[in-house]
């Protein structure tokens, strides 16, 4: 197997097991170390990790070995996301090649393609029904294509990321087909129940994701006679962690696509990776296991590879994705902070920048070689319960989330709500970052210049706060809702599709042209990029720290010594001075400021 690689390389990866051996070990014989076949399962992984660790090309074992030696290369103040939908974006895998010039002119390091693996048949919500984790979705490419985009996207410095869906697959995968048709082995990849007596127990603790549309957390499948976990929609079926052929498989797929130019795995919903009786089913340790084992066996066979935990949790439960404190196991190398950009949406509703402070108080310094992922938008609704421990009430969150949702006749959001469950907080709330922030209502253009302040306040906290911004596709260019969706009978009932809209051909055309909303949109967001590359304070890892202010509205945040962002979150004028902030010391700090409504300074000194 490695006997392939020449002996420098055979050595380093001799020695990166050997370093990350004794945790693998002890996560993988706490989670399936009673099994008598352990040990015959553990040679059969590491041969499987060994021989795909021999398979990787020399371009890559290349780039490994560079990242290896700078392993806090992704913290940089020159990173920058980009998501997208391929459809959408490119058409296909192909098609998006012919968009990287539009990329690498707003500087984009890092690309997030949704899932483009065999998605289930009919509705694949989004393609987070996987039917194949080795095979590229056809009616986006072939295996080739994705050889050549991940080429083209490397030789143009930008890493690919894809989604792992490491929860559930499809009903159609091969695995849930095999269950259905009987088979013992399969049917033990899920969590199978012939009688209602155990989900009902799990259902007095376990949450919902879509109550409107896919109420429940199980589903019961007539082949099987029996009901099989599905957190998510009836088709998507949650895997059996606790099988230890299920982690072996996502193993051989992770890498496998490692070894075809993906750079970094988002992994889908890893808070729910491992169930617990009496439990929300959430965040459980197990859940962190699994991680510490995946984390494990990149840094040994891909350790150029980056894993992201898209794990969309309240902000005490989000340090964990990295690993524990102390250092001796790391999880993942990047984590969605949902709450930070859930309160930057709230800043704006309620004129008030206190769940943005609570969050970012509530937030701890990363540690080394880690970042978070910030953003203003994705292709998710926001989801308000995020900062239930932030708001206190959920009653707050209602009202914030009826700002967004159409409630509230004041509001400026064209928003949409998402899966509103009766006698809670609302779930959610779609539009396009655009649309949230008043583009698309906005008559005249002293009311188009509001709008677009609070887009640049939103990405300006994104680019600020210290972690990777990531930009959703068409928010560059400020694109509005699509309406379309409702026309299409299996997106209809998902009003996500609200804010998944084909990039808009029209609005690229006019980029560079000021007299257009698009223009104006995408000039000013470019230079707020400009700028935060050339600001090395900005990388992740740069100390934080929070000023208090005088006002509610006002967010006051510096980056080590030299810089410091002033963030208007009302529509009244402010003014101050930086002596009454705690900034004395800044040159002329006796002189008055003055912020127009929704407007952001960065100083640096
Ligand atoms: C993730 O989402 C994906 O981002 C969604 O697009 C998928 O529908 C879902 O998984 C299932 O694969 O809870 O932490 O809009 O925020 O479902 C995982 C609700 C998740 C999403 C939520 C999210």
């Amino acid at each position: 197997m490695l006997d392939a690689l020449p002996l420098h390389l055979r050595e380093q990866a001799a020695q990166r097991y050997a370093r990350h051996e004794p945790v693998l070990l002890d996560r993988l014989q706490r989670l399936y170390g009673h099994r008598a076949d352990f040990h015959a399962w553990y040679a059969d992984l590491m041969g499987a990790v060994g021989a795909l660790h021999g398979a990787r090309s020399p371009e890559l074992l290349a780039q490994d070995a560079r990242r290896a030696a700078d392993p806090a290369w992704f913290t940089s103040e020159h990173m920058l996301g980009y998501s997208a939908y391929v459809q959408q974006f490119g058409g296909s895998l192909r098609g998006v090649i012919g968009r990287i010039a539009h990329l690498r002119e707003m500087g984009v390091t890092y690309l997030h393609l949704l899932p483009f693996l065999r998605p289930r048949a009919g509705d694949s919500d989004g393609g987070f029904a996987v039917a194949s984790f080795d095979e590229v979705d056809p009616a986006l490419g072939s295996a080739a294509d994705l050889l050549d985009l991940t080429a083209a996207l490397r030789g143009a410095g930008i890493s690919l990321c894809c989604d792992l869906v490491l929860n559930h697959v499809a009903d159609d995968h091969a695995w849930a087909l095999g269950a259905k048709d009987g088979d013992a082995a399969l049917r033990d990849y899920f969590h199978v129940f012939p009688g209602r007596e155990q989900p009902d127990r799990y259902e007095q603790t376990v949450g919902q994701i879509f109550p409107e549309t896919a109420p429940g957390n199980f589903t019961w499948v007539d082949p099987m006679q029996a009901w099989v976990w599905t957190t998510f929609y009836p088709f998507q079926w949650d895997l059996n962690y606790a099988n230890p052929h299920v982690l072996a498989a996502m193993v051989r797929s992770l890498l496998g696509l490692a070894n075809r130019g993906v750079e970094v795995f988002r992994l889908d919903s890893t808070a729910f990776l491992w169930k617990r009786e009496g439990s929300d089913c959430m965040n459980q340790p197990e859940a962190h296991e699994l991680l510490q084992v995946l984390r494990a066996i990149v840094e040994i066979a891909a350790p150029g590879v980056l894993l992201k935990a898209e794990a969309i949790v309240p902000t005490r439960e989000l340090p964990a994705y990295f690993g524990d404190a102390g250092g001796a196991a790391r999880e993942c190398h990047l984590a969605y902070h949902s709450t930070l950009m859930a309160a930057g949406w709230a800043a704006l509703a309620e004129q008030d920048a206190g769940l943005l402070r609570a969050v970012a108080a509530a937030t701890p310094a990363l540690p080394p070689a880690a970042s978070w992922l910030t953003y203003v938008r994705c292709h998710d609704d926001i989801g308000w319960n995020v900062l239930r421990a932030e708001a206190e009430s959920p009653r707050r969150l209602a009202a914030i989330a009826d700002f967004y949702g159409g409630g509230d006749s004041a509001s400026f959001a064209a928003g949409v709500a998402f899966q509103t469950s009766a006698g809670r907080a609302v779930h959610g709330t779609n539009g396009s970052a655009a649309a949230l922030a008043g583009l698309e209502t906005a008559r005249g253009p002293q009311q188009e210049a509001c709008a677009l302040r609070r887009l640049m306040l939103l990405h300006g906290l994104a680019l600020v706060f210290g972690g990777m911004p990531m930009l959703y596709m068409g928010d560059e260019l400020g694109m509005e809702n699509d309406y379309a969706y409702l026309d299409d009978a299996e997106r209809a009932r998902d009003t996500r599709w609200v804010q998944r809209a084909p990039f808009d051909q029209l609005r690229y055309a006019q980029r560079h042209d000021p007299s257009t909303p698009a223009g104006r949109v995408f000039g000013a967001l470019r230079a707020l990029l400009e700028r935060r590359r050339s600001l090395p304070v900005l990388a992740a890892d740069a100390p934080r720290a929070l000023l208090e202010t005088p006002y509610p509205a006002l967010l006051a945040l510096a980056r080590g010594e030299r810089f410091l962002s002033l963030s208007n979150f009302s529509a009244q004028p402010l003014s101050l001075r930086l002596s009454d902030i705690g900034a004395g010391q800044w040159p002329g700090a006796g002189d008055v400021i003055a912020l127009a409504p929704w407007d952001m300074l960065w100083l640096e000194r």
